[in-house]
């Protein structure tokens, strides 16, 4: 058991204020975190933060990235520009907004990463680092999102276990299973409470995804509800872990509130909600979308990068450890994603 050579114990994990609508409380001490999120503006920051917002108060939630947001989501809580990569200025805002978390999602994805891994490494090794490094310094507790990509061709592909072969052949996931290694580092030289969720392939309508290999299964919702045929990058068959957005942000909230000493693992737990091809999606969507058809245009480089994946990881750690279950199925999921999408005035797209 890991924790059992943690040399300090200061876990400081992000407590409730109160019960909210988008976790139950797990505990009666209300600690009220004050939260730093970096990278805020992409398609996960964009739902975490309105969400964590809503559980601990607009004004606790600091949300930076390097871009500025829409005036309407400017107006939602105090923003202030950051690179995440500059350890003295997370420092600095860290201390003037007196966080005591930061969820660190400033990266640059798989696809993009691909197409220029030295930025791919500067972002995601250099913002983790610093973001450490600060969390060290002024003893907050701190949540890195691992992601699939930190497994690669080796690992078992059908029911990929906690602990298993990390070899991954991108520098995304080589960033990702490094920035495990170096969460696991700070949580058991420096005792920073420190934790992570292996976040499969994300499924949301609020922002576009971010350049990831995974972005088809957001794209081809986005064309659907404009009842459009939409042109895969993937094989039809390219099976992958995914997860509904509600799924991850009540996954990224429970872990961070889940009772420490309970956590035998830390850096980072696999956790999934179904398993999906285009070919699938395909199949759902044109049951709900009359006519709606799939092409396919593959690109070799995601359909590799797909293909170095997992087809389905086994999630009974975060199940054992701090009670995870996912609640969206495949239909519940799409029926959400199409009314939200089809209530927009301008569905985004990627594709
Ligand atoms: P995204 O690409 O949509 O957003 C990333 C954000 O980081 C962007 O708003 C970008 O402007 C910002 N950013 C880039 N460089 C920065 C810098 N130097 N300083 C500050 N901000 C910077 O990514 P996302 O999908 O929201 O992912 C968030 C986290 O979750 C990442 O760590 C990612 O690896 C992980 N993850 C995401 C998925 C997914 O399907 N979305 C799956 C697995 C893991
Ligand atoms: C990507 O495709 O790069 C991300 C991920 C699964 O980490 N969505």
């Amino acid at each position: 058991m890991r924790s059992g050579i943690r040399l300090y114990s200061s876990d400081r994990s992000c407590r409730e204020p109160g019960a909210t609508q988008v976790v139950p409380a797990h505990h009666p001490t209300a600690h009220v975190s004050r939260i730093l999120v970096t990278g805020a503006g992409g398609q996960i920051g964009s739902e975490l933060v309105p969400a964590l917002r809503e559980r601990y108060g607009a004004d606790r939630v600091l949300s930076t990235d390097i871009r500025t947001p829409a005036p309407d989501d400017l107006a939602a809580g105090p923003f202030q520009v950051l690179d995440a990569t500059d350890p003295l200025a997370v420092g600095a805002a860290a201390m003037r907004f007196e966080a005591d978390c930061i969820y660190h999602l400033a990266a640059i994805l798989s696809a993009v990463g691909e197409r220029d891994p030295k930025l791919a490494y500067q972002v995601n090794m250099g913002g983790t680092v610093a973001v450490l490094e600060v969390a060290r310094d002024q003893g907050l507790s701190v949540f890195v999102p691992s992601s699939i990509a930190a497994f690669g061709p080796t690992t078992p592909r059908d029911g990929t276990p906690q602990d298993t072969v990390q070899r991954p052949t991108t520098m995304y996931g080589v960033t990702k299973v490094s920035g495990e290694l170096l969460c696991d580092y700070y949580h058991l030289r420096y005792g920073v409470d420190v934790r992570g969720l292996r976040y499969p392939g994300i499924v949301s309508w609020k922002a576009p995804p971010g350049g990831g290999t995974t972005d088809w299964a957001v794209e081809i919702f986005v064309h659907a509800a404009r009842g459009e045929d939409y042109t895969c990058f993937l094989p039809a068959d390219s099976r992958l872990d995914m997860m509904y957005i509600p799924d991850a942000l009540r996954a990224t909230i429970e872990l961070m509130e889940a009772d420490g000493e309970r956590l035998e693992h830390r850096n980072a737990f696999n956790v999934t909600a179904m398993q999906l091809a285009p070919r699938d999606l395909a199949a759902v969507l044109a049951e709900r979308v009359p006519g709606f058809e799939v092409h396919y245009d593959v690109d070799p480089v995601r359909a590799e990068i797909a293909e170095s994946w997992p087809d389905r990881i086994d999630d009974s750690a975060a199940r054992e450890q701090w009670g995870w279950a996912s609640r969206y199925d495949l239909d519940a999921m799409v029926d959400d994603m199409l009314e939200n999408l089809r209530a927009l005035d301008h569905p985004h797209s990627e594709g």
